[in-house]
């Protein structure tokens, strides 16, 4: 296997900007300490950097107070990228403000034209299939654009659900590697993950289920003992980020960049 899944060479990111605090969220715990969230943003970018990819750190966006999480724009796989519709309104504009970067590194980039909607944050790519998370950023019609976009170069999406009030599917979820799956309980007993090896996040620490596999790194947010152990006996290579400001946005360690292998170099 050629491990594409999670071989990188780059990386793009965006700064939070001062209006994060008024970024979107299921519940409201609190306004995000910005200072903290972006001295937590500079060590994302130093541990990215530390996996071996080169960030392409982009400035904040004010007028789009969720725009420091640019995985929910575009997805990037080996020779294309396609840039997403994402399905919560006031984030619609922020795919648009990734393409230039983007074109920067990709020949083919493609674009989800609608009505359907899709978000970064519900896919997965696997070493051999992608999975999609039907959830209520992501609608069937999105899923299947994305197919009918991908499918010319080779990949093959399979559609599956996100449990109900997950925001994403990979919130539940990350890749660990070509076989290995980290996942919650309530999102492994749907059997998405049927013939992967599945790591359960233990109970109480649910909310590491969204850490990324970088070349030889599993980045992971900080605080979670339990987890850490469980991947450290497991063999991985673990770097560990704040994440106490982003996870009040619902965020996590994907939806902090897009990771990827561009055909050409920028
Ligand atoms: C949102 O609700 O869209 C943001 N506050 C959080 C997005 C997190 N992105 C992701 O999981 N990929």
């Amino acid at each position: 296997m050629s491990d594409r899944s999670f071989r990188f060479t780059h990386a793009i990111t965006r700064a939070p900007a001062e209006t994060a605090t008024q970024g979107l969220r299921a519940v409201d715990t609190g306004a995000p300490d910005i200072a903290r969230m972006r001295a937590d943003w500079a060590d994302y970018n130093a541990a990215l950097q530390e996996a071996g990819v080169t960030v392409t750190a982009l400035p904040a966006l004010p007028a789009y107070p969720d725009a420091q999480f640019v995985e929910d724009t575009a997805l990037c796989l080996p020779g294309l990228a396609v840039v997403m519709r994402p399905g919560a309104a006031p984030r619609l504009g922020e795919a648009a403000e990734m393409a230039p970067t983007l074109a920067r590194f990709y020949d083919t980039l493609l674009r989800i034209e609608g009505p359907g909607t899709i978000e970064g944050g519900d896919i997965l790519m696997a070493e051999t299939e992608i999975l999609v998370g039907r959830s209520a950023r992501t609608d069937a019609a999105g899923i299947a654009e994305l197919a009918r976009l991908v499918a010319p170069h080779g990949h093959v999406l399979r559609e599956v659900e996100t449990p109900p009030d997950v925001l994403h599917f990979k919130t539940d979820c990350s890749l660990l590697d070509a076989e290995t799956i980290l996942a919650t309980q309530r999102l492994a007993a749907t059997g998405c993950f049927d013939g992967y090896r599945v790591l359960h996040l233990p109970e109480g620490e649910e909310a590491a289920a969204n850490a990324i596999r970088v070349n030889e790194t599993v980045i992971l947010p900080k605080g979670f003992p339990r987890t850490a152990a469980m991947l450290d006996r497991a063999g991985y290579r673990l770097r560990a980020v704040g994440n106490s400001e982003c996870a009040k946005l619902d965020g996590g360690m994907s939806c902090l960049s897009l990771r990827f292998a561009p055909p050409i170099r920028g």
